[in-house]
């Protein structure tokens, strides 16, 4: 059986995808998780030998490549089993479940810089306009979604829908207090259904 190592972190979003991914594949016994620190401001020298932005998620193939980022890690892992397709094959559906999850990649990282900007920026340093900038983009993110993303989001399973499920998980687990689902009730509907997925469930962050 084919393994894929992967550097993790138990908080991580972005492994988050790759996990739920390899549960609606089946094949999250074929993922081995490396622990690893990563961190903005001290790399983690493991996961830069492998991957030279220090993040996680990153992964290691049999051969001893690298693959990374999050996006290549969930298509990888959709070639690992045959069952129901994560990256659609019809043209269409496909760059739309791609368009789906790089908006939701982008509400994360902005919700990382967020989260850095408060645990991690010196008081001093901290700048609430920068903060406050990179959260109006989670909240056009969230409108968005609302808005044109629901049938997609409604449709099958698909890597579009899984980030944004994670994305709005890392809301609910770091920005407890942001109340993300008023005036977006679609969104707010759907998430909570799709959150008791086994793929979720199994995938709770710590
Ligand atoms: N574009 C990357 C983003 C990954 C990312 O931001 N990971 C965070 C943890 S959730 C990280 O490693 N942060 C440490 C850093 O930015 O150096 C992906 O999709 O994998």
């Amino acid at each position: 059986m084919m393994t894929l190592k992967l550097f993790h972190s138990p908080a991580s979003p972005f492994v988050r995808k790759v996990l739920v991914c390899a549960h609606e594949k089946g094949v999250a016994d074929q993922v081995e998780l490396l622990t690893s620190k990563a961190w903005p401001v001290k790399r983690d020298p493991e996961i830069v030998r492998e991957n030279p932005s220090g993040q996680v998620p990153s992964a290691i193939l049999e051969d001893g490549s690298p693959l990374f980022d999050s996006r290549v890690i969930c298509a990888y892992v959709d070639t690992l089993s045959a069952s129901v397709p994560l990256v659609p094959s019809d043209r269409r559906t496909c760059f739309a479940s791609m368009t789906l999850e790089a908006l939701a990649d982008t509400m994360l990282g902005a919700a990382l810089l967020c989260r850095y900007e408060a645990v991690l920026r010196p008081a001093e340093f901290y700048w609430d306009l920068w903060h406050d900038s990179q959260m109006e983009k989670v909240d056009s993110g969230l409108d968005d979604l609302e808005a044109r993303w629901m049938e997609q989001l409604e449709g099958p399973v698909s890597i579009g829908s899984i980030a944004a499920a994670c994305a709005l998980g890392y809301l609910d687990f770091r920005f407890a207090e942001k109340d993300w689902r008023s005036g977006r009730e679609a969104l707010a509907a759907w998430y909570d259904v799709f959150k008791l997925r086994p793929s979720m469930q199994a995938t709770w962050p710590e």
